[in-house]
């Protein structure tokens, strides 16, 4: 139960419960609990593949923090912070990522950029993502909760190989995407380049 877990590694200046409450001040009960599902799948996974358990689950429970800010306040940390300005044509699923990140920073002075970038590219990828990465990704896809025509796939895929998981997802994103005639943001192209399409060596690793 994620309510018995007690941090050891000093990664982040809480108790598990300080940052679960500080989590569950931001969000909607139902994205609170997503939160909490997609930290035990990311502990599990971790388990699996050789990462650190309690790094995984700390950024599996923070991945969601900014996802119910509103639109101006991403906008602004955009256009403070340099960061992509083509990042303003696109919305919340792309935002609370990237530029939650810097909530994550500003409000509870976290600066472990293992775990600030799990978060940042936890809904488009990277052609390159570490194990930690990977797993962030996965645990969202893939917790218990999610319900989608394919996810007893991805689940299975991705209990034999991690890096299969993020080439299903990422293909899987892609064409409901397109399906939808949703815009895509140049890096969920990337991702998918780099995994499903060859163009970069970094699924081979
Ligand atoms: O935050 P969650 O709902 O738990 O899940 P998420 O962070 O994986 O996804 C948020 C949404 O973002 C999801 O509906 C897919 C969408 N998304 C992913 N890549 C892109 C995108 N939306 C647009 N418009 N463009 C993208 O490149
Ligand atoms: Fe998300
Ligand atoms: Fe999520």
């Amino acid at each position: 139960m994620s309510t018995s877990i007690e941090y050891s590694e000093n990664i982040v200046p809480y108790t598990h419960a300080e940052l679960m409450a500080k989590v569950a001040a931001q969000l909607t009960d139902k994205r609170y609990q997503h939160c909490l599902r997609v930290e035990a799948t990311a502990r599990e996974l971790a388990e699996a593949n050789g990462v650190d358990v309690e790094l995984a689950g700390i950024a599996g429970l923070l991945h969601d923090y900014a996802k119910q800010r509103d639109d101006q306040t991403f906008i602004d940390l955009i256009k403070t912070r340099g960061m992509d300005p083509a990042l303003v044509l696109y919305g919340n699923g792309v935002w609370h990522g990237y530029v939650g990140a810097e909530l994550i920073k500003d409000e509870l002075k976290i600066y472990n950029e293992a775990i600030l970038n799990a978060v940042r590219l936890h809904t488009v990828g990277a052609p390159y993502m570490t194990k930690l990465d990977q797993i962030i990704f996965m645990a969202d896809f893939i917790e218990p909760a999610r319900d989608f025509p394919g996810v007893e796939e991805a689940r299975q895929v991705t209990a034999k190989s991690l890096a299969d998981g993020v080439k299903f997802q990422i293909q899987h994103t892609l064409d409901y995407l397109v399906q939808k005639g949703a815009p895509v943001y140049p890096q969920t192209l990337a991702t998918y380049n780099a995994w499903v399409g060859g163009i970069t060596p970094q699924y081979a690793k």
